[in-house]
Protein backbone atom coordinates (compact mmCIF):
# COMPACT_ATOMS: atom_id res chain seq x y z
CA UNK A 1 0.00 0.00 0.00
CA UNK A 2 1.37 2.90 -0.61
CA UNK A 3 2.07 5.94 1.90
CA UNK A 4 -0.13 8.87 2.70
CA UNK A 5 1.24 12.09 1.88
CA UNK A 6 1.72 14.95 4.00
CA UNK A 7 1.83 18.73 2.75
CA UNK A 8 3.11 21.79 5.08
CA UNK A 9 5.25 24.79 5.25
CA UNK A 10 6.68 28.05 6.47
CA UNK A 11 7.13 31.44 5.38
CA UNK A 12 10.67 32.83 4.96
CA UNK A 13 9.60 36.22 6.70
CA UNK A 14 12.18 36.39 9.39
CA UNK A 15 13.62 34.29 12.05
CA UNK A 16 12.10 31.27 12.57
CA UNK A 17 11.58 30.90 16.47
CA UNK A 18 11.30 28.14 19.11
CA UNK A 19 7.00 28.42 17.95
CA UNK A 20 7.63 27.29 14.97
CA UNK A 21 10.21 24.57 15.44
CA UNK A 22 8.48 22.98 18.46
CA UNK A 23 4.86 23.28 16.63
CA UNK A 24 5.50 22.38 13.18
CA UNK A 25 9.28 21.44 11.92
CA UNK A 26 10.17 18.96 14.90
CA UNK A 27 6.35 17.25 13.49
CA UNK A 28 7.66 17.09 9.90
CA UNK A 29 10.62 15.79 10.71
CA UNK A 30 9.08 12.90 12.63
CA UNK A 31 6.51 12.19 10.26
CA UNK A 32 9.00 12.08 7.12
CA UNK A 33 9.43 8.34 7.85
CA UNK A 34 6.04 7.25 8.02
CA UNK A 35 4.55 9.72 4.87
CA UNK A 36 5.51 10.71 1.73
CA UNK A 37 6.15 13.92 2.69
CA UNK A 38 6.10 17.20 0.51
CA UNK A 39 7.75 20.44 2.14
CA UNK A 40 7.28 23.73 0.58
CA UNK A 41 9.49 27.38 1.55
CA UNK A 42 6.16 29.26 0.54
CA UNK A 43 7.65 32.38 -0.51
CA UNK A 44 4.56 34.16 -2.36
CA UNK A 45 2.73 34.01 1.19
CA UNK A 46 5.42 36.17 2.12
CA UNK A 47 4.51 39.12 -0.10
CA UNK A 48 0.71 39.13 1.56
CA UNK A 49 2.69 41.62 3.77
CA UNK A 50 5.72 44.24 2.57
CA UNK A 51 9.45 42.64 2.32
CA UNK A 52 12.42 44.04 1.31
CA UNK A 53 12.96 41.90 -1.95
CA UNK A 54 16.93 41.33 -0.88
CA UNK A 55 16.31 39.88 2.97
CA UNK A 56 13.68 37.93 0.82
CA UNK A 57 15.69 36.11 -0.85
CA UNK A 58 18.22 35.71 1.51
CA UNK A 59 15.79 34.25 4.17
CA UNK A 60 14.46 32.41 1.18
CA UNK A 61 17.42 30.18 1.27
CA UNK A 62 18.82 30.91 4.84
CA UNK A 63 14.62 28.87 5.36
CA UNK A 64 16.04 26.07 3.08
CA UNK A 65 19.35 25.50 5.59
CA UNK A 66 16.62 25.58 8.74
CA UNK A 67 14.67 22.79 6.91
CA UNK A 68 17.62 20.98 6.56
CA UNK A 69 19.20 21.42 9.96
CA UNK A 70 16.18 20.62 11.91
CA UNK A 71 16.39 17.02 10.03
CA UNK A 72 14.40 17.05 6.74
CA UNK A 73 15.73 14.26 4.74
CA UNK A 74 15.60 15.28 0.59
CA UNK A 75 16.31 11.86 0.28
CA UNK A 76 12.91 10.93 2.36
CA UNK A 77 11.21 14.34 1.91
CA UNK A 78 10.59 16.83 -1.67
CA UNK A 79 11.56 20.29 -0.39
CA UNK A 80 11.07 23.00 -2.77
CA UNK A 81 9.94 26.87 -3.35
CA UNK A 82 6.51 28.08 -3.66
CA UNK A 83 7.65 29.97 -6.97
CA UNK A 84 9.41 27.28 -9.26
CA UNK A 85 5.94 25.79 -9.20
CA UNK A 86 3.66 28.19 -11.18
CA UNK A 87 0.89 25.90 -10.43
CA UNK A 88 0.42 27.40 -7.16
CA UNK A 89 -0.41 30.66 -8.83
CA UNK A 90 -2.41 29.22 -11.24
CA UNK A 91 -4.99 26.99 -9.18
CA UNK A 92 -5.34 30.04 -6.23
CA UNK A 93 -7.16 31.71 -9.36
CA UNK A 94 -9.07 29.09 -10.08
CA UNK A 95 -10.15 28.80 -6.01
CA UNK A 96 -10.52 32.42 -5.65
CA UNK A 97 -13.28 32.24 -8.07
CA UNK A 98 -15.24 29.77 -5.96
CA UNK A 99 -14.50 31.73 -3.04
CA UNK A 100 -16.53 33.48 -1.31
CA UNK A 101 -15.87 36.90 0.48
CA UNK A 102 -17.77 36.18 3.76
CA UNK A 103 -15.69 33.21 4.48
CA UNK A 104 -12.34 34.72 4.12
CA UNK A 105 -13.80 37.90 6.46
CA UNK A 106 -14.04 35.33 8.66
CA UNK A 107 -10.37 34.28 9.20
CA UNK A 108 -8.90 35.44 12.13
CA UNK A 109 -5.33 35.74 10.67
CA UNK A 110 -6.04 38.23 8.43
CA UNK A 111 -8.18 40.29 11.09
CA UNK A 112 -5.13 40.36 13.60
CA UNK A 113 -2.80 40.86 10.86
CA UNK A 114 -4.71 44.08 9.22
CA UNK A 115 -4.71 45.21 13.03
CA UNK A 116 -8.07 46.60 12.52
CA UNK A 117 -7.78 48.87 9.11
CA UNK A 118 -9.14 46.32 6.43
CA UNK A 119 -9.87 49.02 4.29
CA UNK A 120 -6.38 49.42 3.79
CA UNK A 121 -5.68 45.80 3.78
CA UNK A 122 -3.82 44.13 1.23
CA UNK A 123 -5.53 41.90 -1.35
CA UNK A 124 -2.96 39.48 -1.02
CA UNK A 125 -3.18 39.34 2.34
CA UNK A 126 -7.10 38.61 2.57
CA UNK A 127 -6.77 36.10 -0.25
CA UNK A 128 -3.75 34.39 1.91
CA UNK A 129 -5.68 31.22 2.95
CA UNK A 130 -6.66 30.28 -0.85
CA UNK A 131 -3.11 30.25 -2.05
CA UNK A 132 -2.20 28.09 1.27
CA UNK A 133 -5.69 25.83 -0.04
CA UNK A 134 -4.15 25.55 -3.25
CA UNK A 135 -0.59 24.70 -1.84
CA UNK A 136 -2.23 21.79 0.29
CA UNK A 137 -4.46 20.35 -2.40
CA UNK A 138 -2.32 20.59 -5.45
CA UNK A 139 -0.54 17.22 -3.94
CA UNK A 140 -3.51 15.09 -3.29
CA UNK A 141 -2.44 15.72 0.56
CA UNK A 142 -3.75 13.87 3.46
CA UNK A 143 -3.05 15.38 6.24
CA UNK A 144 -1.21 18.53 7.16
CA UNK A 145 1.28 19.43 10.36
CA UNK A 146 0.50 23.15 11.43
CA UNK A 147 0.52 25.01 14.40
CA UNK A 148 -2.74 25.87 15.81
CA UNK A 149 -2.65 29.50 14.18
CA UNK A 150 -3.45 27.47 11.01
CA UNK A 151 -6.48 25.44 11.97
CA UNK A 152 -9.13 27.97 10.59
CA UNK A 153 -7.50 27.85 7.19
CA UNK A 154 -7.19 24.40 6.75
CA UNK A 155 -10.80 24.12 7.45
CA UNK A 156 -11.50 26.64 4.55
CA UNK A 157 -9.09 24.49 2.93
CA UNK A 158 -11.40 21.52 2.83
CA UNK A 159 -14.26 23.31 2.39
CA UNK A 160 -13.19 25.02 -0.63
CA UNK A 161 -11.91 21.12 -1.80
CA UNK A 162 -15.67 19.94 -0.67
CA UNK A 163 -17.02 22.30 -3.08
CA UNK A 164 -15.22 22.06 -5.87
CA UNK A 165 -15.83 18.23 -5.97
CA UNK A 166 -19.39 18.71 -5.42
CA UNK A 167 -19.88 21.26 -8.35
CA UNK A 168 -17.22 19.55 -11.04
CA UNK A 169 -16.71 16.16 -10.31
CA UNK A 170 -14.16 14.64 -7.74
CA UNK A 171 -10.97 16.16 -8.02
CA UNK A 172 -9.00 16.89 -4.66
CA UNK A 173 -8.10 14.71 -1.71
CA UNK A 174 -10.37 16.15 1.50
CA UNK A 175 -6.76 16.98 3.97
CA UNK A 176 -7.41 16.08 7.71
CA UNK A 177 -5.02 19.10 9.95
CA UNK A 178 -2.33 17.36 12.27
CA UNK A 179 -1.96 19.41 15.51
CA UNK A 180 0.35 18.61 17.64
CA UNK A 181 -0.70 17.52 21.44
CA UNK A 182 2.02 20.15 23.31
CA UNK A 183 3.57 22.68 21.52
CA UNK A 184 0.68 23.83 18.98
CA UNK A 185 0.71 27.12 20.28
CA UNK A 186 4.23 28.14 22.06
CA UNK A 187 2.99 31.61 23.09
CA UNK A 188 5.44 34.86 23.56
CA UNK A 189 7.85 35.18 26.52
CA UNK A 190 6.54 38.32 27.12
CA UNK A 191 2.59 38.14 26.94
CA UNK A 192 0.98 34.70 27.32
CA UNK A 193 -1.59 35.83 25.67
CA UNK A 194 -0.55 36.28 22.24
CA UNK A 195 1.41 33.63 20.26
CA UNK A 196 5.31 33.57 19.61
CA UNK A 197 5.61 35.18 16.50
CA UNK A 198 8.25 36.13 13.63
CA UNK A 199 6.63 39.61 13.12
CA UNK A 200 6.37 40.63 16.81
CA UNK A 201 8.00 44.06 17.59
CA UNK A 202 9.10 42.51 20.81
CA UNK A 203 11.83 40.71 20.42
CA UNK A 204 12.38 39.12 23.57
CA UNK A 205 9.45 37.29 23.33
CA UNK A 206 10.45 34.82 20.72
CA UNK A 207 13.27 32.53 21.04
CA UNK A 208 14.72 32.77 17.66
CA UNK A 209 16.23 28.98 16.19
CA UNK A 210 19.66 31.43 15.90
CA UNK A 211 19.66 33.12 19.20
CA UNK A 212 23.16 32.21 21.06
CA UNK A 213 23.15 30.75 24.36
CA UNK A 214 23.74 34.37 26.26
CA UNK A 215 20.81 35.46 24.47
CA UNK A 216 18.47 32.53 25.33
CA UNK A 217 19.58 32.40 28.79
CA UNK A 218 18.60 36.29 28.95
CA UNK A 219 15.04 35.75 27.54
CA UNK A 220 14.36 32.82 29.81
CA UNK A 221 15.11 34.81 32.99
CA UNK A 222 13.09 37.71 31.30
CA UNK A 223 9.97 35.57 30.78
CA UNK A 224 6.95 37.01 32.24
CA UNK A 225 5.60 34.51 34.75
CA UNK A 226 2.02 34.48 37.10
CA UNK A 227 1.50 34.67 40.64
CA UNK A 228 1.76 31.60 42.54
CA UNK A 229 4.73 29.59 43.16
CA UNK A 230 3.95 26.35 41.86
CA UNK A 231 5.11 25.14 38.63
CA UNK A 232 2.57 22.99 36.77
CA UNK A 233 0.43 22.51 33.67
CA UNK A 234 -2.08 24.61 34.71
CA UNK A 235 -4.03 26.16 31.64
CA UNK A 236 -5.53 28.76 34.24
CA UNK A 237 -1.52 30.12 34.75
CA UNK A 238 -0.84 30.72 30.92
CA UNK A 239 2.77 31.87 30.99
CA UNK A 240 4.01 28.78 33.48
CA UNK A 241 2.41 26.66 31.57
CA UNK A 242 4.01 27.88 28.31
CA UNK A 243 7.53 27.43 29.83
CA UNK A 244 6.26 24.36 31.38
CA UNK A 245 5.26 23.16 27.88
CA UNK A 246 8.64 24.43 26.03
CA UNK A 247 10.82 22.05 29.00
CA UNK A 248 8.58 19.15 28.03
CA UNK A 249 9.05 19.23 24.73
CA UNK A 250 13.09 20.04 24.80
CA UNK A 251 13.84 17.29 26.87
CA UNK A 252 11.06 14.36 25.82
CA UNK A 253 9.75 14.00 28.98
CA UNK A 254 6.48 13.18 30.34
CA UNK A 255 3.96 15.82 32.18
CA UNK A 256 4.27 13.71 35.18
CA UNK A 257 8.32 14.03 35.22
CA UNK A 258 8.31 17.78 34.27
CA UNK A 259 6.27 18.78 37.15
CA UNK A 260 7.96 15.83 40.22
CA UNK A 261 11.45 17.43 38.82
CA UNK A 262 10.41 21.01 40.01
CA UNK A 263 8.29 20.08 43.05
CA UNK A 264 9.60 22.70 45.71
CA UNK A 265 11.83 24.54 43.18
CA UNK A 266 11.23 28.21 42.62
CA UNK A 267 11.03 30.21 39.37
CA UNK A 268 14.85 31.33 39.37
CA UNK A 269 16.14 27.60 39.51
CA UNK A 270 12.84 26.60 36.84
CA UNK A 271 14.43 29.39 34.51
CA UNK A 272 17.76 28.17 34.77
CA UNK A 273 17.01 24.98 34.04
CA UNK A 274 14.96 25.44 31.10
CA UNK A 275 17.29 27.30 29.62
CA UNK A 276 20.55 24.74 30.02
CA UNK A 277 17.70 22.61 28.33
CA UNK A 278 16.51 24.74 25.28
CA UNK A 279 20.28 25.39 24.57
CA UNK A 280 21.37 21.97 24.09
CA UNK A 281 18.13 21.25 22.39
CA UNK A 282 19.38 23.57 20.09
CA UNK A 283 22.79 22.59 19.82
CA UNK A 284 22.93 20.27 17.06
CA UNK A 285 20.93 22.51 14.98
CA UNK A 286 22.81 25.18 15.18
CA UNK A 287 25.87 23.37 14.61
CA UNK A 288 24.55 21.70 11.41
CA UNK A 289 22.87 25.16 10.16
CA UNK A 290 26.52 26.08 8.98
CA UNK A 291 27.40 22.56 7.44
CA UNK A 292 24.74 23.50 4.31
CA UNK A 293 26.23 25.69 1.30
CA UNK A 294 25.10 27.11 -1.76
CA UNK A 295 25.46 24.86 -4.05
CA UNK A 296 23.79 21.20 -2.70
CA UNK A 297 20.91 23.95 -0.87
CA UNK A 298 20.07 24.84 -4.95
CA UNK A 299 20.62 21.41 -5.96
CA UNK A 300 17.96 20.07 -3.12
CA UNK A 301 15.42 22.63 -4.42
CA UNK A 302 15.95 22.27 -8.01
CA UNK A 303 15.43 18.33 -7.32
CA UNK A 304 12.37 19.19 -5.49
CA UNK A 305 10.59 21.79 -7.64
CA UNK A 306 11.24 19.24 -10.38
CA UNK A 307 9.09 16.47 -8.48
CA UNK A 308 6.84 19.08 -6.78
CA UNK A 309 6.10 20.20 -10.71
CA UNK A 310 4.93 16.71 -11.84
CA UNK A 311 2.60 16.16 -9.21
CA UNK A 312 0.88 19.71 -9.07
CA UNK A 313 0.95 19.91 -12.77
CA UNK A 314 -1.56 16.79 -12.71
CA UNK A 315 -3.93 18.51 -10.46
CA UNK A 316 -4.16 21.04 -12.19
CA UNK A 317 -4.43 19.34 -15.69
CA UNK A 318 -7.61 17.79 -13.78
CA UNK A 319 -9.10 20.62 -12.49
CA UNK A 320 -8.47 22.59 -15.73
CA UNK A 321 -10.29 19.97 -17.28
CA UNK A 322 -13.03 19.47 -15.33
CA UNK A 323 -13.81 23.25 -15.53
CA UNK A 324 -13.49 23.67 -19.01
CA UNK A 325 -10.42 25.27 -19.48
CA UNK A 326 -8.73 24.82 -22.79
CA UNK A 327 -5.25 23.51 -22.22
N1 LIG B 1 3.78 30.22 18.28
C1 LIG B 1 3.65 29.12 17.56
N2 LIG B 1 3.49 27.93 18.19
C2 LIG B 1 3.36 26.79 17.47
N3 LIG B 1 3.41 26.75 16.11
C3 LIG B 1 3.57 27.90 15.46
N4 LIG B 1 3.67 28.22 14.14
C4 LIG B 1 3.84 29.55 14.01
N5 LIG B 1 3.86 30.14 15.22
C5 LIG B 1 3.70 29.16 16.14
C6 LIG B 1 3.61 27.24 13.07
O1 LIG B 1 4.82 27.33 12.33
C7 LIG B 1 4.56 26.96 10.96
C8 LIG B 1 5.18 27.95 10.02
O2 LIG B 1 4.61 29.23 10.26
P1 LIG B 1 4.60 30.37 9.18
O3 LIG B 1 5.94 30.58 8.64
O4 LIG B 1 3.50 30.11 8.21
O5 LIG B 1 4.26 31.64 10.04
P2 LIG B 1 2.99 32.04 10.85
O6 LIG B 1 2.10 30.87 11.13
O7 LIG B 1 2.35 33.20 10.16
O8 LIG B 1 3.58 32.50 12.26
P3 LIG B 1 4.94 33.21 12.61
O9 LIG B 1 6.06 32.25 12.33
O10 LIG B 1 4.92 33.69 13.98
O11 LIG B 1 5.05 34.40 11.61
P4 LIG B 1 4.25 35.78 11.61
O12 LIG B 1 4.74 36.58 12.77
O13 LIG B 1 4.67 36.38 10.30
O14 LIG B 1 2.80 35.48 11.69
C9 LIG B 1 3.04 26.86 10.82
O15 LIG B 1 2.67 25.49 10.82
C10 LIG B 1 2.52 27.54 12.04
O16 LIG B 1 1.28 27.00 12.46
Amino acid sequence: MSKKRIFSGAQPTGRLHLGNYLGALKNWVELQDEYDSIFCIVNLHALTLPQDPKTLRKSTLDLARVYLAAGIDPSKAVIFLQSDVPAHAELTWVLLCTARMGELERMTQFKDKAKGNTERAGVGLFSYPVLMASDILLYQTNLVPVGHDQKQHLELTRDLAERFNRDFGETFTIPEVFIPKAGARIRSLQDPAKKMSKSDENEAGAIFLDDGADAIAKKIKRAVTDSGTEISFDESRPAIHNLLTIYQLVTGKSEQECVDNFAGKGYGQFKAELADAVIEYLRPFQEQIASFDDASVAKILQDGAEKARSIASETLADAYAKLGIVT
